[in-house]
């Protein structure tokens, strides 16, 4: 189809929290939680606040910092969310604005004006309005003829919207599309939650998809194919949407936030994931040991170390399967496109890749890459 990655960009927000930061805030919500309502947690009606603990959260996660957005409000007790100041109509979006971060990067690498791109997708877990699309806004603020649209699939956002892209171009329906993932993911996190309140960071991707006989970036890869499953899963969830006005229970509670059954996610995913992978590479008469660079999704490290040692037969290599969520931490769908953005200059033509998402839906999207 000669539809190739002609450039990619990322944002990394300047504010980061640490473990040990994180866990302080926590734990002194949690003990002053505790001593409010230590009477009903007497009585029983109440489950006590339990406490959280950096070491578990580096040892169960391989997560040491994430990044944010805006860090005020979050480590604050009585608040334990982000002070995000609300915007009027006539000003660019906050999602708009990161978005706008990443997409000049990747416009960059790929040696593009915004008269070259005739496609805009914003594709990630959340977009904080409905309409007019985010996609349209960062369209209208970079001056970019044609259309653009918003997607939302959790986890897998990222890469389903680079096969929406690879789709457009194979069926000659756009010749240069900009996918951009704005994951501002903080004001869902539930920072009162002992087993969730770690997991999660903002950042932004993007990535120029176009026609191999336009291309021009510096690091080109070719898309051989793209493979993508769903699978429904109560498994992780947020009931948040534009539904809350009319039911009558808080628009705020916890169930409304990201929420998970993070073992089982844990065991139900990584073989699906793993399956998934090695029927993608099959397709192109590749096994795991012809794959020089594997960008996986970023939620947990212990899911790609396993991963990995499933296809490979063995642990991976240094470098190999870059993790990035040491600092990151998952930061939704943006994760494999992170690894991707800053681990692919060194691979020689021929050299093979694979990006994979895993995660909700449940969700995953995988390209088998080649670099030019
Ligand atoms: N500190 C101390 N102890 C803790 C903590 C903590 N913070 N959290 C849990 N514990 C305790 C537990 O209560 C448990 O205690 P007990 O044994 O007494 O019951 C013990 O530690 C072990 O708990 P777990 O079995 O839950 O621990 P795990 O080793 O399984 O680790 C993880 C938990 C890290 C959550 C792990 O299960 C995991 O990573 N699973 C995979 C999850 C995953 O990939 N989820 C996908 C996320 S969704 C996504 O990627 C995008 C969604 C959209 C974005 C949303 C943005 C807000």
């Amino acid at each position: 189809k000669n539809v190739v990655i002609s450039g990619s960009g990322l944002w990394t927000p300047e504010h980061s929290i640490s473990n040990a930061e994180l866990v302080e805030s926590y734990n002194q919500y949690a003990s002053k939680f505790n001593q409010e309502n230590s009477k009903a947690i007497e009585a029983g009606e109440i489950v006590a606040k339990p406490y959280s603990s950096a070491e578990f959260v580096e040892k169960a996660s391989g997560i040491k910092s994430r990044h944010v957005y805006v860090k005020e409000g979050v480590l604050d007790v009585n608040r334990m969310r982000p002070k995000i100041p609300e915007r009027s109509d006539d000003e660019l979006s906050h999602q708009a604005e990161i978005a706008l971060h990443a997409a000049k990067k990747a416009l960059k690498a790929a040696n593009k004006k915004a008269s070259d791109i005739d496609a805009v997708i914003v594709s990630c877990a959340y977009t904080q309005r409905s309409y007019p699309a985010i996609a349209i806004e960062v369209q209208g603020a970079l001056g970019i003829k044609g259309f653009g649209f918003d997607m939302l699939v959790a986890c897998s956002a990222a890469t389903f919207g680079v096969h929406r892209a690879y789709e457009m171009i194979a069926a000659e329906t756009a010749k240069c599309v900009l996918v951009i993932n704005p994951e501002l993911v903080s004001p869902q996190i539930n920072y009162t939650d002992r087993d969730s309140h770690f997991i999660f960071g903002d950042v932004a991707t993007a990535m120029v998809i176009e026609h191999q006989s336009t291309a021009t970036g510096a690091h080109q890869f070719d898309i051989l194919s793209t493979k993508a499953v769903t699978d429904y899963s109560n498994n992780i969830r947020s009931n948040f949407g534009y539904m809350s006005r009319a039911f009558d229970t808080s628009p705020y509670g916890a169930d409304k936030l990201f929420h998970q059954e993070g073992r089982k996610v844990f065991k139900e995913v990584c073989p699906m994931a793993a399956a998934h992978i090695a029927a993608h590479l099959q397709r192109h008469e590749l096994t795991p040991q012809d794959v020089t660079r594997w960008w996986l999704h970023q939620a947990n490290i212990n899911m790609n170390t396993l991963i990995t040692k499933k296809l490979l037969g063995r642990e991976a290599k240094p470098g190999e399967a870059p993790i990035v969520l040491d600092r990151y931490a998952n930061t939704a769908s943006a994760g494999s496109i992170i690894a991707f953005h800053l681990h692919h200059q060194d691979l020689a033509a021929g050299d093979y890749g694979l990006i994979c998402s895993f995660g909700a839906g449940y969700s995953i999207g995988s390209m088998v890459v080649k670099k030019r």
